[in-house]
């Protein structure tokens, strides 16, 4: 299965390019932690982004809670990614038809398409709007999108025959090749060994927060959920040395990877 393959051998089979890098990135740099940088001001994210930016292979924002975005951010931010070596990912979830979607990710303040590596999006209204971001990716090799196929949250509406459809779409739609991954909580969501699973809901200290999120240790979400990338926000976040945590948290994921892939 998927699940024991090694990411090296996982990049030869992957249809997307970004995917290819990111599977790469990961086994080059030994890392499959994603930092969610949920902070709202630009110089606490360039801040993560340099003091965790040695131990992550993605940097996962969200753009629309930053009180004072701004240009010299993004070239700041993107000089980071240069510089210690990760992708950068909006969490966007978009879910609009495609041409709103197109203008939603290239235009407006934040020009998302300028400076994103990876964004997340619904399959909700189907294959246009995988279409809609990939008529206006500048570089279509250089871009790429996560489709959502399950949520860490409590009661979220998603049943069998949304995530079979979204399957599809990642596996046999016109647009494979600008398909990343998929962001689920299960193994068994998808079994196609080029595209990467990414998993949210990852705490040390398991458990929930009072709005619904739920959480599993780094091992639990590696080996039983089939996680390649864990992602991980207030677990790093709320540490007193997010350098530390960000640390710990990588040879965490690490190790399970490792152990799953009998390296
Ligand atoms: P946390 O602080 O580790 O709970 O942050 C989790 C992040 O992952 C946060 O940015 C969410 O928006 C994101 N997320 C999630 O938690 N669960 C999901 O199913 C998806 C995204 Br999709």
């Amino acid at each position: 299965s998927r699940t024991k393959m090694r990411f090296e051998a996982r990049a030869d089979l992957a249809k997307a390019k970004i995917a290819k890098d990111l599977f790469k990135l990961m086994a080059t740099k030994k890392t499959n932690l994603c930092i969610a940088a949920d902070v709202t001001s630009t110089d606490e994210i360039l801040k993560i982004a340099e003091v965790c930016g040695p131990h992550i292979c993605l940097l996962k924002t969200h753009v629309d809670i930053i009180e004072n975005f701004n240009i010299s951010f993004v070239q700041a931010l993107k000089s980071l990614a240069e510089k210690h070596n990760f992708l950068i990912m909006e969490d966007r979830k978009f879910a609009d038809i495609g041409n709103t979607t197109a203008l939603q990710y290239a235009n407006g303040i934040y020009k998302i398409a300028e400076w994103a590596n990876l964004v997340t999006v619904h399959s909700l209204p189907g294959q246009s709007i995988i279409q809609g971001i990939k008529s206006v990716a500048a570089n279509v090799e250089s871009r790429g999108v996560f489709l959502l196929t399950e949520m860490s949250s409590q009661g979220n509406l998603i049943n069998d025959k949304y995530k079979e459809g979204t399957i599809k779409m990642a596996t046999e739609g016109l647009d494979t090749d600008f398909i990343a991954g998929i962001v689920c909580q299960s193994a068994e969501c998808f079994a196609f060994p080029g595209l990467i699973q990414l998993t949210p809901g990852v705490k040390i200290d398991e458990g929930s927060d009072n709005l619904g999120q739920r959480y599993n240790t780094p091992e639990f979400v590696v080996k039983e959920k089939g996680a390649d990338i864990g992602v991980v926000g207030r677990g790093i976040l709320n540490a007193s040395s997010i350098e530390k945590a960000a640390s710990l948290y990588r040879d965490r994921l690490w190790s399970a990877y490792c152990d799953r892939v009998g390296l």
